[in-house]
């Protein structure tokens, strides 16, 4: 049995190693809620992807944690499940929040591959042993800064190059980049930065072989990728307007996009990523996993998950050490000619770096039954 007998939440804050533009603005830090979860001598973590404010999507770093202190951990504290999904369920007639809600059933999950002693990908039903991973790189200062920084990468082995673009800065790092290297997988990534009108930008892209354009509308659109989508003839990822398996399926069968982005927490949880997954395979559509800059703990989960059989494209799960001098982590997450090795041993099979992370913590809080 899942027994959830206390928690703990941590706040760090660690300086990134890059610069990361979007066009939503540059990130230097990121702020990192953690969650544990305890249970017969075990322990199950996770990582919080929502950010100091609401601008991938509308959840925010203060909501998460008020919403766990008073809402979500009082749910589950003190309780005994029957599996992960049932604790899920315990929460499952709460509204959106998804980001929050998979804090604790992502540390559940942990706490039941722990508890079982089997590898977290092996629970959820994956089998790979490696996945292959790519990087996500931000807007550079020009068109020779952004091919050299696609140069170390691809030197590196990473398996596809993703630029983030925005409205004034596409077509330009997409043709430097695509002339430097005529054969690399090559996406883009517009993080909602367009609308409709710009559909006759969007569409010169079309001339470069990008494997799918990511996100270009609304952050909550299907309607308007669809229509976009048939006058592309790119591929769509939705990234940012799938938080769930029925949006998944709404935008699949409306021809928003032919591929997922599938973020675990961004749909609430391992469960939910799965079925997004489940789905996506039976549109014939392929998925992979994207990742928002997460340090050890988050990056582990988006590896085991990424085990699954329709994770088909190379993942933004690349090695830990392009974004952290020191990681919250004791083991490394690496990636080698592109390939992540899935980390062995039960759960995650990662642990965390408690001498670090308690030194660095802004906030460290217990929680137990009431
Ligand atoms: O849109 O995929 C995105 C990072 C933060 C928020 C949104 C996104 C991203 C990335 C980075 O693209 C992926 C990574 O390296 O973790
Ligand atoms: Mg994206």
């Amino acid at each position: 049995m899942l027994q959830i007998e206390s928690a703990e939440i941590l706040l760090v804050r660690l300086p990134l190693k890059f610069r990361f533009e979007t066009s939503f603005g540059v990130q230097t830090e990121k702020l990192i809620p953690l969650l544990v979860l305890r249970g017969g001598g075990l322990e199950g973590v996770s990582e919080g992807t929502m950010e100091f404010a609401p601008m991938y999507r509308e959840e925010t770093i203060a909501g998460a944690l008020h919403l766990l202190r008073e809402v979500f951990l009082p749910r589950v504290l003190g309780r005994t499940f029957a599996n992960p999904e049932a604790l899920h369920d315990a929460l499952g007639s709460f509204r959106g929040n998804r980001m929050a809600r998979a804090m604790v059933e992502m540390a559940a999950w942990d706490l039941w591959a722990r508890t079982l002693n089997v590898p977290l990908g092996t629970l959820l039903g994956g089998r790979k042993e490696q996945v292959e991973v790519g990087v996500s790189l931000g807007i550079q200062a020009d068109e020779a800064a952004t091919v050299d920084a696609v140069r170390r990468h691809v030197e590196q082995g990473y398996r596809r190059i993703k630029l983030k673009i925005k409205p004034g800065w596409d077509v330009q790092p997409v043709a430097a980049t695509r002339d430097a290297f005529p054969d690399i997988k090559l996406t883009v990534d517009a993080n909602s930065a367009y609308t409709l009108a710009d559909a006759g930008r969007l569409a010169a892209l079309d001339a470069y072989g990008l494997t799918y354009i990511e996100q270009p509308l609304a952050w909550d659109d299907l309607v308007d990728h669809a229509e976009l989508q048939r006058r592309l003839a790119t591929p769509l990822c939705l990234d940012e307007s799938v938080a769930s398996a029925q949006d998944a399926r709404k935008g699949l069968a409306l021809g928003a996009g032919g591929v997922i982005n599938v973020k675990v927490s961004r749909v609430g949880g391992h469960a939910e990523a799965r079925r997004v997954h489940d789905i996506a395979q039976a549109f014939g559509a392929p998925v992979w996993c994207g990742g928002m800059l997460e340090s050890g703990i988050g990056r582990a989960h988006n590896i085991h998950l990424s085990t699954l059989p329709n994770f088909t494209l190379p993942g933004d799960t690349s090695s830990a050490s392009r974004y952290w001098a020191q990681d919250v982590i004791n083991e490394p997450l690496e990636a080698h000619d592109g390939l992540m090795p899935v980390p062995q041993g039960p759960g995650t099979g990662v642990t965390l770096n408690r001498e670090f992370v308690e030194g660095v913590a802004e906030l460290q809080e217990e929680h137990r039954p009431q």
